[in-house]
């Protein structure tokens, strides 16, 4: 996997883990623009990059669907059958927004006749594989049919105008909108309708939202909460924590903002005294609202005081959802969801 990477990621990607490969652009890229290029944007992954052909690809549907079905590519993309399907996403875990293009999973499971008797959650299969505990098996989770049936999940063959890259999941994945970015299953082969939450370890043991009692020595692996939908969060990207900055009584901050649900970012805040004092972003200085993507933004934040201060940014969605002042309020067993404000010290001088 590790040509894939140096193929298809850019030069300046921070390299986390070689195996399995995990990657996420420095923080002066990240916001560089409203859509990440395919090069920068992020990869988290569980085991290798599977080499899968167009041609020899299948996508198997069964289990409770009425008419179990395989299709191939070409199928999929037969635009008399499926109406093309194209949407800015922005995917969670680090971050990063591409404009996707496929097919509403809702359809193909019409073709498929629909769901039968207790049919409720459709479980993804991944090609690759991954170790856990002596066991060897798919990367396998899944979502709840309602999400599907609001045409919130994609199959997607397409990123940013270019087919799938390898290590995103080529030749199709699956594109859960508004949910952790875990559900959007890459080198996607099979879907099985089953009635309740998939057991797989990805879904019933990893990406649970623990209470705070659960801990090194506590771990009530069954507790914690599956987390679907993303919270509210938003993060400064620029200026850099102990940085200095130099300025003449306003600093000069980018960032992004992004709310999980399909609900969107409707006012960003940026504090210079720790966050007793809040500035709003422009709406002018925030990119356009969608439904499923981020919204980049920047501002010129006043400021008068020479010496260490502490800038924090915060969002407000349009639920009124915000997010906790404190990270520590926020812990959790796994340091899942942490969408506390964002802090950094800077020195200024003015
Ligand atoms: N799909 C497969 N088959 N294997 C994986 O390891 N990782 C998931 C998801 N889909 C994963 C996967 C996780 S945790 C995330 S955050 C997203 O893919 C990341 O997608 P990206 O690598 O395209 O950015
Ligand atoms: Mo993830």
């Amino acid at each position: 996997s590790w040509e894939v990477v140096q193929k298809e990621k850019h030069k300046d990607m921070l390299h986390l883990l070689q195996f399995p490969y995990n990657g996420e652009p420095p923080k002066r890229l990240v916001t560089a623009a409203e859509i990440t290029p395919n090069p920068l944007h992020f990869v988290r992954n569980h085991g290798g990059i599977p080499h899968i052909a167009k041609d020899k690809y299948s996508l198997q549907l069964d289990g409770l669907v009425k008419f179990p079905h395989t299709f191939t590519l070409d199928d999929l993309m037969d635009e008399a059958r499926f109406p093309r399907m194209e949407k800015m996403v922005t995917l969670q875990c680090a971050i990063g927004t591409a404009n996707y293009v496929g097919i509403s999973l809702k359809k193909v499971i019409k073709a498929c006749g629909g769901l039968v008797d207790d049919g409720k959650h459709l479980e993804f299969y991944g090609a690759d594989t991954y170790f856990k505990k002596n066991n060897v098996m798919n990367y396998l989770v899944s979502v709840p049919w309602s999400k599907v049936k609001a045409n919130e999940v994609m199959l997607a063959w397409e990123m940013n105008g270019e087919p799938l890259p390898k290590i995103h999941g080529y030749p199709l994945r699956v594109i859960v909108m508004g949910y952790i970015g875990a559900r959007s299953v890459k080198w996607l082969y099979r879907i099985k309708a089953i009635d309740t939450p998939s057991l797989a370890p990805v879904q019933s043991q990893e990406y649970l939202y623990f209470n705070q009692q659960v801990g090194k020595h506590n771990q009530l692996m069954t507790s914690g909460i599956q987390i679907q939908e993303m919270p509210v969060s938003s993060a400064i990207m620029s200026p850099w924590t102990k940085q200095i900055v130099i300025h003449n009584g306003a600093i000069h901050c980018k960032g992004w903002a992004y709310s999980g649900g399909g609900r969107w970012p409707e006012r960003v805040e940026l504090s210079a005294d720790g966050g007793f004092s809040w500035y709003a972003v422009a709406q002018d200085a925030l990119s356009h609202k969608k439904k499923f993507a981020w919204r980049t933004w920047e501002i010129d934040l006043p400021c008068d005081v020479e010496g260490w201060i502490e800038i924090v940014c915060r969002c407000w969605d349009n639920s009124l959802n915000t997010q906790p002042l404190n990270v520590r309020a926020a812990w959790n067993w796994g340091l899942h969801v942490t969408s506390s404000a964002h802090r950094i010290s800077i020195y200024s001088v003015n």
